[in-house]
């Protein structure tokens, strides 16, 4: 990978388990970034399990940690990425943000992951979604939703390839050139739609990836996808489809490996509702060294 890449990660902080910050920052520094994370939240555990205890960040303090940051010159980044968010006031300043590290550096790459809930479900304020939709998704450069999010920006109903691929032309046309639709789920399969808008007025080109689905429950899977998608199109800016082949056959593997170590302690799944967290730290080589396993077909 080139080196030199500085990353801004405002996402989750949970003292327990692997999503948000937790699930990001480590694959990015294993794939040689220099990374500063901000915590939107610092909760104890993430939102699937019983009991959530924790703070949120309100606008008001995310400005005052960039103010320090530019007081000693230190808001100089490559890129910019946004997950879990606990408050409007926060996202509102998110913009700001955005706004001050592009004046800085106007090659900034912000990549969004407009997180919102899944499977029919929120686990944030729905209060967010008007934000991302009339603001926030502008300003993106790679937009990373799951159909669930997808289809609270673009007001569609997404149930084939077909209209996924329409989603993500609605959402080229609000901002951002990359747009990959994290999860989709359609026969008993996985697919991850990738749309990619080369140069200005374009059509876009669009691809799929296919995976299984595992019969196993995992949170922040989508989280360390974004991670591993900004990170492989640094070293591929041109190629979202063989960025989005790495990060793809990366988050599988180390679902396979998490599977494996929970196999072997000998844990099971209580109904759902506490799903697996990811064995990270464990999969240290199939983040660092991944091989290609899960294929980009052309649409
Ligand atoms: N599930 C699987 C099997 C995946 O490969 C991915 C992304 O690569 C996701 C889920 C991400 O989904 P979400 O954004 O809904 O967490
Ligand atoms: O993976 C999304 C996510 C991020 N951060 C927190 C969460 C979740 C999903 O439940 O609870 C705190």
């Amino acid at each position: 990978l080139p080196s030199g890449g500085r990353v801004l990660s405002i996402q989750s902080h949970t003292v327990h388990g692997y999503v948000g910050n937790k699930a990001a920052v480590f694959p990015l520094q294993l794939l040689g970034f220099d990374v500063d994370p901000i915590n939107s939240v610092q909760f104890s555990n993430h939102t699937g399990y019983a009991t959530v205890k924790g703070q949120v960040l309100d606008g008001e303090q995310l400005w005052t940690l960039i103010e320090g940051l530019e007081a000693n010159d230190l808001h100089h980044y490559t890129h910019l990425v946004t997950g879990y968010i606990g408050s409007v006031s926060f996202l509102e300043m998110v913009l700001r943000v955005v706004e001050k590290l592009r004046y800085a550096n106007p090659d900034l790459i912000y990549v969004c992951d407009p997180v919102m809930g899944d499977d029919g479900e929120f686990y944030v304020t729905p209060d967010l979604v008007p934000v991302y939709c009339d603001k926030v998704v502008a300003a993106a450069s790679m937009l990373t939703p799951n159909k669930f999010e997808a289809e609270h920006l673009t007001h569609r109903c997404i149930e084939t390839e077909a209209d996924a691929l329409e989603a993500c032309c609605d959402l080229h046309d609000t901002g951002p050139s990359k747009v990959v639709i994290t999860s989709l789920d359609i026969d008993d399969k996985i697919m991850i739609i990738g749309s990619h808008v080369q140069s200005k007025g374009m059509a876009p080109r669009q691809f799929k990836i296919t995976v299984p689905k595992l019969d196993s429950c995992f949170t922040g899977t989508g989280d360390l996808m974004t991670a591993l998608l900004l990170g492989w199109s640094y070293k591929y800016p041109d190629n979202l489809e063989k960025a989005a082949e790495l990060a793809v056959s990366s988050v599988q593997a180390v679902l396979i490996q998490t599977l494996k170590i929970d196999e072997k302690a000998g844990l099971s799944q209580d109904g759902g509702v506490k799903a697996l967290e990811l064995c990270l730290i464990q999969s240290h080589d199939e983040i660092r060294y991944p091989k290609v396993t899960f294929f980009a077909e052309s649409l």
